[in-house]
Parts: structure tokens; sequence; C-alpha cells
């Protein structure tokens, strides 16, 4: 198949850091070192954009068991997110092992990454009241447009802005974690007017296989398409 036209593609790397890593991250993905080389080779290509998120918690971040009261266990408990203006809008979200805080070896890029050939780093899940998988924006912004610089805030990234400026029309996602971030930012792009690729070597989910398989259902039905490193939209 070839590209379509006009044809703009940018990659976005997500939180491809040490805590989601094993052997010794915090909160780590199972085969989640398996993305570094297949992400290594997707760097190699001509991408006008090459742009990595770093998951970015202040060490109150309301998605830690830890700032809950006992009993509160990571993976299996949930916690409120109240809107602060809008008390009718309430998100229930998961709790996690203590992870990718600021300026912690554990929030820094893979060192396997090859850093050089990025253009940029994105920071994301700063606000501590609330959790931010897309790298757009967090649940408090859904519904303002994230490329307008009104609405930007430690809770809307640059992400959006940036692909606008570059006149992007494709967005190929990778990274960590399939079922959360990397899910949720490859909806957000599609919601935002991008073609939407994951290139599936170059991501895997916290919950294993089953995770995997879900995730990749739950984008394809909003619209993400699911693509292997060697298909021809990715080597095109
Ligand atoms: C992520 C859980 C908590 C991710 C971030 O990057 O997918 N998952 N924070
Ligand atoms: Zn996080």
């Amino acid at each position: 198949m070839s590209p379509p036209t006009p044809f703009v593609p940018a990659l976005v790397i997500v939180d491809l850091q040490n805590d989601f890593c094993p052997p010794n991250g915090a909160l780590p993905v199972p085969s989640g070192r398996d993305v570094i080389a297949p992400i290594n080779k997707l760097l190699q290509l001509p991408f006008v954009l090459k742009i990595a998120t770093l998951d970015w918690h202040p060490p109150n971040h309301i998605s830690f068991a830890d700032n809950h009261p006992p009993g509160n266990a990571p993976f299996t408990s949930e916690t409120i997110i109240p809107h602060p203006e809008n008390p009718d809008r309430i998100y229930k979200t998961t709790l996690w092992p203590v992870h990718c805080v600021q300026n912690t070896p554990g929030a820094e890029l893979v060192s396997e990454l090859d850093q050089s050939l990025l253009d940029g780093v994105v920071k994301k899940g700063q606000d501590p009241r609330v959790e931010m998988y897309s790298a757009f924006t967090d649940p408090f912004h859904e519904g303002q447009q994230p490329w307008d610089p009104e609405s930007n805030s430690v809770c809307t990234s640059d992400l959006a802005r940036t692909l606008k400026e570059k006149g992007v029309t494709d967005v190929y996602v990778v990274g960590l974690a399939m079922d959360y971030c990397v899910k949720s930012t490859a909806i957000h792009a599609v919601k935002y007017g991008y073609r939407t690729w994951v290139v599936k070597e170059g991501t895997k989910a916290v919950a294993g296989d089953d995770g995997n398989r879900d995730s990749t259902r739950e984008m394809e039905e909003e619209g993400v398409k699911i693509v292997g490193l060697e298909s021809d939209e990715v080597a095109w």
C-alpha cells in the first residue's frame, strides 16, 4: 500500500522509563525491555518529529497506593478523583506502586534508548491531584483543546501544539504500558484528528498477554490501526 498523501508522520514513544522495565522497575511491564530494540529501529526512520514522553510524578501523587490509608494496595485498590470545579465529575482510578517520581533514576528514560535521535521530551502526570495516562491531557482538561495555549497547564502537555506546528498527519505510538498510557495517548490522537498507528512490537501491557489482546481490541474499536514493524504502513 502506498503512503497516504499528505503524509507527515510523527513518532511518540510513551514512558520508556526505568520504572516500567524489568527487572528493577517499580512498576515493571512484563517483557517491557523487548520494546527497546524495535523502537530504536523506528527511530532510524524519517519521522518529522520523534518525541518521548515521561511519566513525571511529584512524590504526593494521587496514584500512589502509599499516599492513601493503610489497606490500599497497589494494582488492586482504586481511588476516587474529584474534579476541582465540578463535583458531578468524578473519576475512579487504579492505585500503583510509587513510580516515576520526578528527578529519580526510575523516571529516567532507559539507557538503551537511542536518545540522541529524539527531537523532544514531553512530561505528564505532574498534577498531584489527578492521574494522567494520555500524553495529551488529563481528565480535568478533557474537552478542552490541548493545542490551545490558553488551556495549557501541567495537565495539558505540549504534545498537541508540537504536532500541530509541524503539520503532522499521522501519529505512530509505541512504548509502555500498552493498556494504560499507550492506549490513552493513541485514542486521544484519533480524537484530535490524527491517523493513528500503534506498532505492536514497540509496546507491551502491564497486564501481560491478556492486556495486549484487550488493549489491541479497544484501540481498534476507537479507530487506532495496529501494525507490525515489517508491514508496508511502517516501512514506507
Ligand atoms: C502508566 C500506570 C501508571 C503508563 C503510568 O505509563 O502506562 N501506567 N502510570
Ligand atoms: Zn504513573
